[in-house]
């Protein structure tokens, strides 16, 4: 009997993971830290800021580029206040124009009479990104409107000095975001970019560093700009004949990932919170409230990707008062709406086979410990309350070390022995957030339905947010 209980006991605690049978790809290290940083800033900036253009022609005389106050102390400031944690800059966009002096273009803050051209912005915002314990990333467009070896074999090996000459000075460099965007250069060619020795490249010098590309190899795109992730969101993508770029799978795929794919690439959110991505002065009253930036906490970090937040400083090299005000209030609604987690209070019960466990590592606001029932069929996540509790919101989370895992689940709301809702659900990976219209409950029945493996469910959270935030 003591043995019977003992095994019963052990059973759901020490579930083993069925991806040993059926290939389920894992996250590395480096992705996994990258999991961890859910939200950060990407900033737009160089000559568009001062023609007000999206996309320079690269002839842009380089004393175009001017700040008058540039100031990567006060992006850090502002990152840190908006609980970002990192900034991924444009070193290069399209036009070519390099915000540091390059050896390998004329094309650079050294030919502008900014600072007399001593002036160099990735060293003052990697210089202060340390300083404020942010990570510091680079976007670098292999597309270049400017470079007269573009469209030739040789461009390739410019690009790859470009990479180098930026992790050698700047590093170490946390994230490289490559746009895939391909255009013609200025002798009316378009590049055949050599993927696989740029990122021969990278790993040589940099193998910790997260590269972005729309397919990869260690992020991808979500497949649109608006900041939305699928509901149904895998972490997971093949790529074998895909490129970035034209090459890339439907967006539709990105958006959501493939249940079965080779690979783990998770989706990363880019979206600005401007209508365009750099500056423009017409745009100051189009920053988008705090409110909306709530709506995509919800809708990126929400479905269990990352959330990179375009917030491009002005023509003075400051993040505008427009768009600070905006990220504190968006950092207020998040701290005052994630407060309060109703979990940690309420009583917690873990069923196996019928028997009740009083286990409550689902619940106990530490993700690193969870419960990961051998047989899903067999359990049930029970969280109680008692009074009835009024909740809007449930944030569930997977252990996504060992894969990711769920595919199907339902939340049941109960008051007494009525069933309220019930919430169906597919993927949960890092994050999800699922939103309601209020009801008074007396318990939560979170079942799995479906899952590729031994799934580790690490959190269970319940809130009430502000009505007003929620998708109705
Ligand atoms: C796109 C670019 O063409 C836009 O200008 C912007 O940089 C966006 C993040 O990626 O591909």
């Amino acid at each position: 009997m003591k043995f019977f209980f003992f095994l019963c006991f052990l059973v759901p605690l020490t579930g083993f993971s069925q991806s040993e049978k059926n290939h389920n790809p894992v996250p590395t290290k480096s992705q996994l830290a990258w999991h961890q940083m859910e939200f950060y800033l990407f900033a737009h900036f160089g000559p568009n800021t001062f023609t007000d253009k999206e996309w320079g022609e690269g002839t842009e005389p380089e004393d175009i580029f001017n700040p008058t106050h540039l100031d990567c102390r006060q992006w850090c400031r502002v990152a840190k206040a908006a609980g970002a944690k990192g900034i991924i800059v444009t070193a290069k966009h399209h036009d070519g124009f390099c915000l540091w002096p390059s050896k390998y273009s004329t094309h650079t803050v050294r030919e502008s009479k900014w600072k007399n051209g001593k002036g160099d912005v990735l060293k003052e915002l990697s210089q202060a990104c340390k300083e404020y314990g942010l990570k510091f990333g680079v976007y670098i467009s292999p597309w270049d409107r400017n470079h007269p070896k573009y469209g030739t074999p040789a461009y390739n090996e410019v690009f790859i000095k470009m990479m180098k000459e930026i992790f050698t000075r700047y590093g170490p460099i946390w994230e490289l975001w490559w746009d895939g965007a391909n255009g013609e250069g200025p002798n009316g060619k378009k590049q055949v970019y050599d993927w696989d020795r740029f990122k021969r490249t990278i790993k040589a010098i940099s193998p910790n560093t997260v590269i972005f590309s729309d397919v990869g190899p260690h992020i991808r795109w979500v497949g649109n700009e608006n900041g939305i992730a699928g509901e149904t969101n895998w972490n997971l993508l093949d790529t074998t004949g895909f490129t970035p770029g034209a090459g890339a799978p439907p967006a539709d795929t990105l958006n959501r990932g493939n249940v079965n794919g080779k690979n783990w690439i998770p989706a990363e959110c880019d979206v600005s919170i401007r209508p365009g991505w750099f500056y423009h002065k017409e745009e100051d009253e189009k920053v988008k409230t705090p409110e909306q930036l709530f709506q995509l906490w919800l809708r990126s970090v929400g479905r269990g990707a990352n959330l990179l937040l375009n917030v491009p400083p002005d023509r003075r090299g400051r993040i505008n008062e427009k768009d600070s005000a905006a990220l504190l209030g968006f950092k207020n609604l998040r701290d005052a709406n994630f407060k309060d987690n109703f979990s940690l209070t309420a009583k917690k019960e873990f069923h196996y086979d019928g028997i009740i466990y009083k286990q409550n590592e689902f619940a106990d606001g530490n993700p690193k410990t969870f419960q990961n029932p051998l047989d899903y069929s067999r359990a049930d996540f029970w969280i109680k309350f008692d009074p009835v509790k009024r909740i809007n919101c449930i944030v569930l989370k997977e252990v996504i070390d060992k894969g990711q895992q769920v595919k199907q689940a339902t939340l049941y709301l109960l008051k007494g022995a009525d069933a309220v809702k019930e919430i169906p659900l597919t993927t949960i990976g890092h994050k999800r957030i699922i939103t309601f219209p209020a009801e008074d409950i007396s318990a939560i029945r979170f079942v799995i339905k479906d899952a590729k493996g031994t799934a580790m469910i690490s959190e269970i959270e319940t809130y009430l947010v502000n009505e007003n935030l929620i998708e109705k």
